[in-house]
């Protein structure tokens, strides 16, 4: 008998149990990731630190697109007032910028080329799949499910806390202006996750569906770690994909 089929007649573990469970998965959060740990000890260089603001960049302008699946999932008016601020705030309103304004103005702070970043030019392959999967998981799964998926920001401003008090003094070549957006996530991760969570413990309620949560949360934490290993590869071990591969052929032809 499977381990899950054992759990399927297992009682629901108590609201609190599960949500020490979900917050226990912390200890795989991209926070303890070495790419993370070079920036954070102040190790990584000038394009360590370029290469992580480009790729981030594609998951910060998939968000919005991520909670907008959330939203035409989710009939739920009210909830839909909730999750709506999370577009916004990605997005920007007639007097905020928004945050992928803000990401630019991190990617200008670190001395690079806005529109490059912004065209995506520098993506690496296995970033765009992390993030598309994450985006393809929440077209596809129930708003719920897409809601738990959200709840690595159970994590963040940690994060952010960490960038903003060691990046001034580890990399004092970002311009301060530039920090804007870990700032502003402090405050908005920590909103939305005490709505995300309160989502996740009222809807997954037996054990199996609590089992569920665990996995899906576990999916969105490998997404995270998966990012950063393909910047590994290229901006720390220097093989960026096709590396040593021989130039493709020309293939001659009329017009
Ligand atoms: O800047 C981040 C952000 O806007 C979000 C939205 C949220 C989600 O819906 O999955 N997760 C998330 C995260 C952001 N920043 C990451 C970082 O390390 O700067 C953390 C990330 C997350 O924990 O999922």
């Amino acid at each position: 008998m499977s381990v899950r089929d054992t759990t399927s007649q297992a009682p629901a573990w108590p609201r609190d149990v599960f949500e020490a469970k979900l917050r226990a998965l912390g200890a795989r959060y991209h926070i303890h990731h070495p790419y993370h740990r070079l920036m954070h000890e102040g190790r990584a260089s000038r394009a360590q630190i370029q290469g992580w603001v480009a790729n981030r960049y594609h998951y910060q302008v998939c968000i919005p697109i991520k909670d907008a699946n959330v939203l035409a999932n989710c009939p739920d008016p009210a909830t839909r007032r909730l999750w709506v601020q999370r577009i916004l705030d990605h997005d920007g309103t007639g007097d905020d910028p928004g945050g992928i304004e803000a990401w630019l103005a991190l990617a200008a702070a670190c001395g690079m080329d806005r529109d490059r970043v912004a065209a995506e030019t520098d993506v690496l392959p296995g970033v765009r799949f992390a993030v598309d999967a994450y985006v393809n998981f929440a077209r596809r799964a129930s708003w719920q499910e897409a809601a738990c998926s959200s709840l690595t920001e159970l994590f963040a401003p940690e994060i952010h806390q960490q960038r903003l008090t060691g990046w001034p003094d580890h990399y004092p070549w970002i311009a301060d202006d530039g920090l804007g957006y870990f700032r502003k996530r402090l405050s908005e991760a920590r909103r939305d996750v005490e709505h995300g969570l309160n989502v996740t413990l009222d809807h997954f309620t037996t054990r199996t569906d609590q089992e569920r949560a665990l996995d899906i949360l576990q999916f969105k934490l490998d997404v995270l770690w998966s990012m950063l290993d393909a910047m590994w590869m290229a901006y720390v071990e220097d093989r960026p994909p096709y590396q040593g591969c021989p130039p493709v052929p020309e293939i001659d032809h009329d017009d």
